[in-house]
């Protein structure tokens, strides 16, 4: 077996090669701020609850906590943004999911990670891949590889993909040359804060999860009444403070538009259809009522009369969620006033009564 590792520009054309657009190397040291970052937002409850990379600050800022001979981190980029591809009819029953979610963009980036990991085994040394993992934060990895600069809207901006960009590296002990991080900031623009339709970016780099829709989309629970409206006809994920990102947006004049998706005929799949659809997406405990919540909600935005059919079976669901979410709908659309009359008298769950009741007086 050779014992040389392979060089940095080696294993940046397998990268490359492999579909990836932009690749930098790192010391695998711990990323101190990265760790104050997450216990001062989890102490200020803007983790909304996640585990994720929150569960263990002190693990997720030191990638050696978990791989304890790592030297290094290849940092690879994957632009997602489609250049081609048939945009759904736009009509009002339509839905949208966020471009980094229309398909698996994560599986190309898996995969030339694979890649660079046997050329490193190969040579005899240590490699893993950690892609969007609790162990490391992969924007750290990214800015410190020389990736792109921290956005005040807290993605990685890159030069060529803007926020359009998934990041993944691979920890090795094999000792890679560093990649100089950029010299680069958002400078006096904050296109992005006023665009988010909740407020979530509270300060420039600073998100409030219990705010964010990308993050109440994939929450379990409730998503919160005065949070439905703006959550508009979106189904998964929340593309808002990268479309407003001058570099983001000046890359979607020359990309496909996004998929529109069917809420109806969604909401009419059962759950094993309606997961394998999306099976992609991270569902809490892989159950469909999340998605069929993000469904109705979307539905109650969409002004479609044709809604109010599904929308009244949704009152006599078993999950207390999905009558919420259903009555909302029904408020906000205004319809069906008889079946929330109705569903008023029969709910015996108190939190879901008050809801209804807000939901007729919306509709009043
Ligand atoms: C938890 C998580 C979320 C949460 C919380 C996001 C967040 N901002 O923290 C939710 C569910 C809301 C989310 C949403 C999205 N996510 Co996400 N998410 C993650 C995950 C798993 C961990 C992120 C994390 O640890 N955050 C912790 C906090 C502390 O980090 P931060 O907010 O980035 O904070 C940094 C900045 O604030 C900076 N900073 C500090 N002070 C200051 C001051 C200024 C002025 C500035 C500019 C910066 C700055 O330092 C902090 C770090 O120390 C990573 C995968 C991973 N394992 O890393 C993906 C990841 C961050 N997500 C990603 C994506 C694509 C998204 C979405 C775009 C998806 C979508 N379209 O719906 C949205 C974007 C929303 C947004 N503006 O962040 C990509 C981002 C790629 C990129 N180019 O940046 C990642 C890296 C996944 C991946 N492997 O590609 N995500």
């Amino acid at each position: 077996m050779e014992n040389t590792p392979p060089s940095l520009e080696t294993l940046r054309s397998i990268l490359l090669d492999a579909g990836c657009a932009a690749v930098g190397a790192a010391s695998a040291a711990p990323f101190e701020s990265v760790r104050s970052n997450l216990e001062e937002r989890k102490a200020g409850g803007m983790h909304g609850d996640m585990h994720f990379t929150f569960g263990d600050p002190a693990r997720s800022a030191d990638i050696r906590r978990s791989f304890p001979w790592a030297a290094s981190l290849l940092v690879a980029g994957y632009a997602y943004l489609p250049a081609s591809g048939s945009p759904g009819e736009d009509n009002p029953n339509h839905g949208r999911i966020a471009r980094f979610a229309t398909e698996d963009h994560y599986r190309p980036l898996r995969a030339a990670l694979t890649f660079a990991v046997q050329a490193l085994r190969e040579a005899g040394c240590e490699a893993e891949m950690v892609v969007d993992d609790n162990r490391l934060v992969d924007r750290a990895a990214a800015v410190r590889a020389g990736l792109g600069w921290w956005g005040k809207n807290t993605m990685v901006l890159s030069p060529a993909s803007g926020p359009w960009m998934l990041l993944g590296s691979v920890v090795t002990d094999a000792v890679l040359e560093p990649t100089k991080p950029m010299v680069r900031d958002c400078g006096t623009c904050s296109a992005c804060l006023p665009a988010c339709p909740t407020g979530a970016l509270v300060e420039p780099g600073v998100l409030d999860a219990r705010l964010c829709l990308a993050h109440l989309l994939q929450a379990p629970g409730w998503i919160p009444r005065k949070l439905r409206k703006a959550s508009g006809d979106r189904i998964y994920g929340c593309d808002d403070c990268l479309d407003a990102c001058p570099p983001g947006n000046k890359l979607l004049h020359i990309a496909a538009a996004t998929p529109r998706y069917d809420l109806l005929e969604l909401l009419a799949l059962s759950d094993d259809d309606l997961l394998a659809r999306f099976d992609h997406f991270y569902v809490p405990r892989r159950r469909a009522s999340y998605l069929r919540r993000n469904l109705l909600v979307a539905l109650g935005n969409s002004g479609n009369e044709a809604a109010a059919g599904p929308l009244v079976d949704y009152l006599g669901s078993d999950d207390p969620m999905l009558r919420v979410h259903a009555a909302w709908a029904l408020g906000e659309l205004g319809l069906e006033r008889a079946g929330l009359e109705a569903a008023v008298v029969a709910e015996k769950d108190d939190d879901v009564r008050a809801e209804i009741e807000a939901a007729l007086a919306a509709s009043a």
